[in-house]
């Protein structure tokens, strides 16, 4: 949010004596980077599950800006290993291919739910706070019965135990699990009602005796020579838009409209005033890195290969992730400027080394073609990324939300750069800057020429020395045009459905692609989600080509149970930008994804074959505000005819 120097001095004046600044914050240190794993429990002469018990935690979130830690009780997943200082990140679950998860998931918020009371014939206002499911976001698994199964209402009392049989042949990565009740989902997810979820495989690629891949798992190849796999940082990025509220029940707002607490309050998320367009900014709160506000990474050496599993669990905040090296001299502090433009300057003033490169190795969990190196992670609500990241020298280094122009962040507004936290380096080791790409690309041969034999290691170092191709990792095939059985064709948008002079109200909408006498593409057929509609009925066995365009803002198409491959990006000029180049779609033709983020005025095309399961599931906005009030499909897959 853009203050001029009149409204900052007003702000000052105003509420020096309510922000009570005190010294300056500290950072917390995080030595492995890792959210708590979650064990598993013995569930009655059941087979082991995790346990899951969804229940109002209090615990505290550090407010720079406050110069202090604000109590807060929110909605949160709470299992044997919960910290109880920061409940609100929920614990790290790993599964392998051909396993089945088992998650006891119990509701032990109130009964009493005055979000659900009253008429909801409308099902497009958010509704029944305390009740809840969970979605295994981008795993391919059965949609039905107690599986993937966002239909499913847990109410207050109630447990679910959820089986995930995921497939021998579903591919190992980066996921997340999040409730995903219609009419409760923003509310959970921001509560911090979102955990890591990783599949772990060891299938070693094999070649056939035509030469073709039988791919493995990326996991197989990125292992230190000992057989060790690379050190990893698995880091959830939330965005808790907490609030404190007055006696009238209304959120505490300063002159500007930005939010405060008073130092006997207890921040809370349940309204949905706390979500739209602007509320983010205004919030002043900063994005949570597993748990805590502008954490210090520790463990890093310089010069060793380390894995970054990224994943974006809120809902409100486009995370735009760099690297720099902090100034010589400078201490690693906590930027508590009053303003945006005051802590990007902090961070323009102390981060000022060099863009560390950054080389990414998957998308959604999905292994790339080849190894993308590229100078920052761009994250919109639902995406993860794979990243290897080697330090160039010791020292510390910034991590930061880079500058972000409007259309291309959720919120459609202007982002400042903004400090995320701080990694502490150790280490001897002094590389050009310039020469990590060939430092990471020596240690992926090496591990190659450690892991694998004969032929299947000579075709890997070949790929590897071959600009980084990935070819034997790549989890699912290409989907050629020969494939493609028939299309689809998806438009977002939302619009004020009052005239004035009633106050606004947004209906969010998916409709279907047409053109209009002048061939220019429109939105057909757009409605807010209906339960009792099924919008697409799709084949198995069939594959579809998408193209998806949004008409008013930028929104991150989701799908459920089936990936999809992008074929192309085209801009409001006309040109691919799913190339080669710079940008947050640089690089992602042929890529797999279960989330991207539809630019207005921007044609997308996609690709997804549909696959062993059958059943009802949904595609939504990933702006999970959006979702709840309507901008959200039933997708049923049936056997042909
Ligand atoms: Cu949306």
């Amino acid at each position: 949010m853009r203050h001029n120097g009149f409204i900052r001095i007003i702000l000052l004046i105003c509420f020096c004596g309510a922000l009570s600044l005190p010294a300056r914050a500290q950072s917390v240190e995080l030595p492995l980077g890792m959210p708590a794993p979650a064990s598993p429990v013995s569930t009655g002469g059941a087979p082991a599950a995790y346990r899951l018990d969804v229940r109002y935690a209090d615990g505290t979130i550090l407010n720079p800006v406050a110069g202090r830690r604000e109590p807060v009780r929110l909605r949160s997943y709470v299992s044997e290993t919960t910290d109880a200082d920061i409940p609100f990140l929920a614990p790290l679950i790993e599964a392998a291919p051909g396993e089945t998860v088992r998650l006891r998931v119990t509701n032990s918020l109130p009964a009493e739910d005055p979000s659900c009371h009253g008429d909801h014939a409308n099902v497009n206002v958010p509704h029944c706070f305390n009740t809840t499911n969970i979605h295994a976001h981008g795993f391919w698994v059965s949609p039905s019965g107690n599986s993937d199964n966002v239909f499913v209402s847990i109410r207050p009392g109630q447990t679910l135990d959820y089986e995930y049989n995921i497939p021998e042949d579903h591919p190992s990565g980066t996921y997340f699990y999040h409730p995903h009740h219609h009419g409760s989902t923003a509310l959970q997810v921001s509560s911090g009602l979102a955990g890591a979820l990783i599949v772990r495989g060891g299938r070693v690629p094999r070649l056939t005796a035509e030469g073709r891949w039988v791919r493995g798992d990326l996991d197989t190849l990125l292992k230190t020579p000992g057989g060790d796999a690379y050190p990893e940082r698995t880091i959830v990025f939330q965005q808790i838009p907490y609030a404190c509220r007055n006696a009238e029940g209304s959120i505490r707002v300063r002159d500007d409209e930005s939010w405060w607490c008073a130092e006997s309050d207890t921040g809370t998320i349940e309204n949905y005033d706390q979500f739209g367009q602007s509320t983010w900014d205004r919030s002043g709160r900063f994005n949570a890195l597993n748990g805590h506000v502008m954490p210090t990474f520790t463990g890093a050496h310089a010069g060793r290969v380390e894995r970054w599993r990224l994943i974006h669990a809120g809902v409100r905040d486009t995370v735009r992730v760099q690297l720099r090296k902090l100034r010589q001299g400078a201490a690693a502090d906590l930027p508590d400027g009053q303003t945006p433009e005051d802590r990007q300057a902090f961070v323009d003033a102390n981060c000022t080394g060099d863009l560390v490169p950054l080389f990414s190795v998957a998308l959604d969990g999905h292994t790339r073609h080849r190894v993308a190196e590229k100078r920052d992670a761009f994250l919109q609500p639902g995406y993860r990324e794979d990243l290897l990241v080697m330090f160039p020298e010791p020292g510390t280094y910034c991590v930061i939300d880079g500058e972000i122009p409007p259309e291309e962040s959720i919120s459609g507004r202007p982002q400042e750069r903004a400090l995320l936290g701080y990694v502490a380096v150790g280490g001897t080791a002094a590389l050009d800057p310039a020469g990590v790409a060939g430092a990471i690309q020596a240690q992926l041969v090496a591990s190659a020429v450690s892991e694998f034999d004969g032929a299947v290691q000579d075709a890997i170092v070949r790929d590897l020395t071959a600009g980084l191709a990935l070819s034997a990792f790549v989890d699912h095939a290409d989907i050629a045009d020969s494939e493609i059985t028939g299309k689809q064709t998806l438009g977002f948008r939302y619009h004020n459905v009052n005239l004035p002079p009633d106050p606004p109200r947004y209906q969010h909408e998916v409709g279907t692609l047409g053109l209009d006498i002048g061939g220019e593409m429109i939105l057909t057929n757009s409605q807010p989600y209906d339960p009792d509609r099924i919008d697409r009925v799709l084949a198995l066995g069939g594959a579809d080509e998408w193209t998806l365009a949004s008409f008013w803002g930028g929104h991150p198409f989701h799908i459920h149970i089936n990936p999809f491959q992008i074929v192309s990006i085209v801009d409001r000029d006309g040109k691919d930008v799913s190339g080669p180049g710079t940008g947050q779609y640089a690089g992602l033709k042929g890529v797999w994804k279960d989330t991207l983020f539809i630019e207005e005025g921007y044609v997308f095309k996609v690709r997804s074959r549909y696959r062993r399961y059958v059943g009802d599931f949904v595609l939504h906005c990933h702006i999970l505000d959006h979702e709840d009030k309507g901008m959200m499909q039933n997708v049923r897959i049936v056997l042909p005819d």
